[in-house]
């Protein structure tokens, strides 16, 4: 996969480009990630970037032609047709769903911009997808691009070591993961549920799912609405709730 990202800090990215998951593909050669400063692309001997917003108000906007610069050439690094993608609190949410699509392509190009917003003209001529990772603002879209960044690569082939990591994560089948248990059995801080030490994989994986549900179920119903829950889930589900119905 080709991508790009537009950054005044390319500098930002380059620890997560190295490191971990994305590091790994990006030497394995099954990701590439060019990086494009908009302060390369300013018109002035000052490098100037950003401006104030007209009809006033604080902070600084970021001027359409460097920005639009930086994207052009970013466009030339990925193939052709790749979206360019922007990061801004007024995008779409960002979800599973969004990163299985940007990993079915062949590239993208992520914009993260800085200062208090960019001229709308920027976004009405160089934007594809507006995209927002949640209801919060950052000092800049770097980590926004880098959120989508990973979890669309982890989803490309050979990407993640074992293929079951990835379907066995959070979101993938629409829950909640259910509680990890490693060394030592038994802790002061207490013991490791039995099913999971006996060995009786049907009964482990049965626990799993119930678990699943049940935390689904507490802490975020919403993903269950969207889900029509089959007959043995609906059974699972009810057994969880009996149980912590009993324990509260
Ligand atoms: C800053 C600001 C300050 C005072 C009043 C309003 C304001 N809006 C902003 C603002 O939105 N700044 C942005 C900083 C401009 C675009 C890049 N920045 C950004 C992207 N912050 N947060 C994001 C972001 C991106 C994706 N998902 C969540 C947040």
């Amino acid at each position: 996969m080709k991508t790009a990202i537009v950054t005044l800090f390319p500098e930002l990215v380059d620890g997560f480009l190295t490191t971990g998951v994305l590091g790994r593909a990006v030497r394995d050669g099954r990701l590439e990630c060019a990086r494009f400063n908009p302060r390369n692309y300013a018109h002035d001997a000052r490098k100037t970037v950003d401006d104030r917003p007209f009809g006033g108000g604080a902070g600084m906007v970021m001027m359409v032609e460097p920005l639009g610069e930086a994207v052009s050439a970013a466009r030339s690094a990925v193939p052709e047709g790749a979206p360019v993608v922007f990061l801004s609190p007024q995008g779409e949410r960002f979800d599973h769903r969004i990163a299985a699509e940007l990993a079915a392509l062949e590239g993208f190009v992520l914009v993260a911009a800085r200062y208090e917003g960019v001229d709308e003209r920027f976004v009405e001529r160089h934007v594809d997808r507006e995209l927002s990772i949640g209801d919060y603002v950052l000092s800049g879209g770097e980590l926004a691009a880098l959120v989508v960044l990973d979890s669309a690569v982890r989803l490309l082939p050979g990407v993640v070591g074992n293929p079951d990591s990835i379907t066995r994560e959070s979101h993938v089948d629409g829950l909640l993961d259910y509680p990890q248990y490693t060394r030592p059995e038994t802790h002061t801080t207490g013991r490791t549920p039995e099913v999971l030490l006996s060995g009786n994989h049907g009964a482990v994986a049965t626990w799993r799912k119930r678990e699943a549900l049940g935390r689904t179920w507490l802490r975020r119903p919403d993903l269950l609405l969207d889900r029509e829950l089959g007959e043995d889930d609906r059974a699972l589900l009810a057994s969880y709730i009996r149980d912590t119905a009993g324990a509260s």
